[in-house]
């Protein structure tokens, strides 16, 4: 009986299935925290009561994901979400280590007001920005913080999304903001320890709706450029003007190797933050397809970027929506390491277009399901996490 493997081994060769193969197996792709929670909109948050909502019960879940799915073996962390002291973050630590999974980055928190001390509401003029030195000061105190978390937690990545930025013309000189930014951020990165990576998302608006501080990832090449090696670009698929080609900028962000990683979600008109590969499958092929030739033209491998999940789930059971991003990420890197590069070339370059798109459009096309199985089988995990799951809800 010829099993589904063996046909795409007559169509790819049998070494680039069993490559495809390996690859899926060991791609890491991390999730949020924050997503085995209810998210929720301005509107509200729709708790059910049923979903993980303390650090521990979010851990605790993270370790069911990665048993089911073999994703998921580091888990993003954000602060305040998961702790405010060293202990609360000593407790993480023996959650992770009970769950068998280990911390991922480190993802610092300057817009959610404190209860108490000086990052409170006066957040909402920004935080290293922020006209007051004294509240800048804060805010960098607690960045530095974050990477003494990271000691505790053995993490070596800690990303920087800053919501600084305006609402009216004459609320914040341009200047003002930029210099203050920079000032910030050299403050940062020189408490940042050995091996650490500084990932500096941008983001086009909200919760500014005037102007943002990092707002593009020129913003951000420029600030990992007067940073220096440790600094990268943090490409967050939520956070571009509509009509942005998204594989091109992380085409160019590889090229100059400052490309650290990425918040892979979706969306239709802003910062929606859907399942990842949802409503743009083919997009989320199109950038897989950039970082598979980008890994062969000899850039950072596709597995050494920081490839985490950033979500907000409030219809779904949160947990099956990251089995469903998981599984919609697998398959794009999948259907992208069938490429034959070295025929694309020769039909870019023989000005074939036609035969260029046909040769993308077949590896689009081939229904690479077999492969994220056998992926599964060969980790001991289940080949069909979203049936096992429902079966151990009963
Ligand atoms: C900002 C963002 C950032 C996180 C937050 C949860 O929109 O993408 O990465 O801190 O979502
Ligand atoms: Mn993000």
């Amino acid at each position: 009986m010829h099993e589904p493997l063996d046909y795409l081994a007559d169509e790819f060769g049998k070494d680039l299935i069993d490559y495809a193969i390996e690859r899926v197996m060991t791609i890491p792709i991390e999730v949020p925290s924050w997503g085995f929670g209810r998210g929720g909109t301005r509107f509200a948050a729709y708790s059910t009561g049923d979903e993980p909502s303390t650090p521990e019960e979010k851990i605790i879940a993270a370790g069911k994901f990665h048993k089911l799915t073999g994703k998921g073996a580091t888990v993003a962390l954000h602060f305040p979400w998961d702790g405010t002291t060293k202990k609360d973050v000593r407790g993480l630590k023996k959650h992770l280590r009970k769950a068998e999974i280990n911390a991922g980055s480190v993802n610092a928190n300057l817009f959610t007001p404190r209860d108490k001390g000086p990052l409170d509401a006066t957040l909402r003029f920004g935080s290293l920005t922020h006209p007051d030195p004294k509240i800048r000061a804060a805010s960098v105190k607690h960045c530095l913080d974050c990477f003494d978390y990271m000691r505790i937690l053995d993490s070596h990545t800690f990303v920087l999304w800053l919501p600084d930025g305006t609402n009216s013309p004459g609320q914040m000189s341009m200047y003002d903001q930029a210099d203050r930014l920079e000032e910030s951020t050299k403050i940062i990165n020189a408490a940042a320890g050995k091996g650490d990576r500084i990932l500096i998302e941008y983001k086009l608006f909200e919760p500014g709706f005037y102007s943002t501080a990092i707002q593009d990832y020129a913003r951000s090449l420029y600030l990992s450029w007067i940073l220096g090696d440790r600094a990268m670009v943090l490409v967050d698929l939520g956070h571009h003007a509509h009509g942005v080609n998204v594989e091109q900028i992380i085409a160019h962000l590889l090229r100059q190797g400052k490309l650290g990683g990425f918040h892979f979600n979706d969306s239709y008109y802003a910062d929606d933050d859907l399942a990842s590969g949802s409503l743009h499958p083919h997009q989320l092929f199109r950038i897989f397809v950039n970082l598979v030739e980008g890994e062969l033209r000899g850039y950072m491998p596709v597995h050494d970027l920081a490839l985490m999940i950033d979500q907000s789930h409030n219809i779904k059971d949160p947990f099956e929506e990251l089995i469903e991003s998981v599984e919609n990420i697998e398959t794009a890197y999948a259907k992208s390491l069938l490429i034959d590069f070295n025929a694309l070339k020769k039909a870019q370059d023989s000005l074939d277009p036609s035969m260029a798109d046909r040769i993308l459009m077949n590896a689009f096309n081939t229904d690479v399901r077999p492969i994220l199985a056998a992926a599964r089988r060969e980790q001991g995990c289940f080949e069909n996490p979203l049936d096992e799951w429902r079966l151990r809800k009963k």
